[in-house]
């Protein structure tokens, strides 16, 4: 069955604001593919589990304060030191449904004064490039429909606001497999776009080598 071993695996990213609801819908995605038959798996970033993510984790609760540039290298290397692990993954065949990736790293820390896109995207040149990047599109109004932001750093609407106006900057970037999802819909019509979508790209992407991102 072409669903079985001897193809790699896809590499989805789920990306977008606070509120888009990228968690609940990464983990139906995984779910509804184990389903069809297909080998897949959840992933997120930040993994706060590791001794880099625990870092990064206090530091969004306000546990801690790092410098600007060095949390931003943070993110990145929680990102680097799983890529042994997402390699092997998309090797033996399963498909990886990624909550937020290198696009949340840029859109968040590019929001802060005085930060490029530019620089925010060198740490993650060369990571495992995404077969689809799913943006779930929410507007600042819409999502602050659904109930109040967290107290973690960063979930304030005025810097969210920034956020979105990142990420569609990073969308301008046609080498990367942007796919944008209407957020609004009911939980059941996102669902079931993004599904459609990753059961493409995991056909396309079986005999094509796994890219590097931004190289
Ligand atoms: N975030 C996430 C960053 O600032 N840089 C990154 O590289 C990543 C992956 O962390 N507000 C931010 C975005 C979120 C916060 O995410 C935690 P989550 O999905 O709520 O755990
Ligand atoms: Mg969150």
């Amino acid at each position: 069955d072409w669903r079985m071993a001897g193809h790699r695996g896809a590499l989805i990213v789920l990306e977008g604001a606070d509120r888009a609801g990228k968690s609940t819908q990464a983990r139906r995605l995984v779910e509804a593919l184990r389903n069809q038959g297909y080998q897949a798996e959840g992933m997120r970033f930040p993994e706060r589990t590791t001794e880099i993510g625990r870092l990064v984790g206090s530091y969004l609760e306000k546990k801690s304060n790092i410098e600007d540039h060095t949390v931003h290298l943070l993110f990145s290397a929680n990102r680097w030191e799983h890529v042994p692990l997402i390699k092997e993954k998309l090797k033996s065949g399963i498909t990886l449904v990624v909550d937020r990736y290198a696009f949340s790293g840029v859109a968040f820390t590019s929001s802060k004064e005085n930060f490029s896109l530019h620089w925010c995207k060198q740490p993650d040149v060369g990571l495992p490039k995404p077969d689809l990047v799913v943006f779930l599109n929410i507007t600042p109004e819409e999502a602050s429909k659904r109930g109040d932001y967290g107290t973690e750093r960063y979930e304030t609407s005025d810097f969210q606001k920034k956020v979105q106006k990142r990420y569609a900057e990073l969308m301008d970037d046609k080498s990367l497999n942007w796919k944008v999802v209407d957020a609004a819909q009911s939980m059941e019509d996102v669902h079931n776009a993004i599904k459609q979508l990753s059961e493409a790209i995991i056909t396309e992407a079986r005999h094509q080598p796994v890219g590097k991102l931004w190289a």
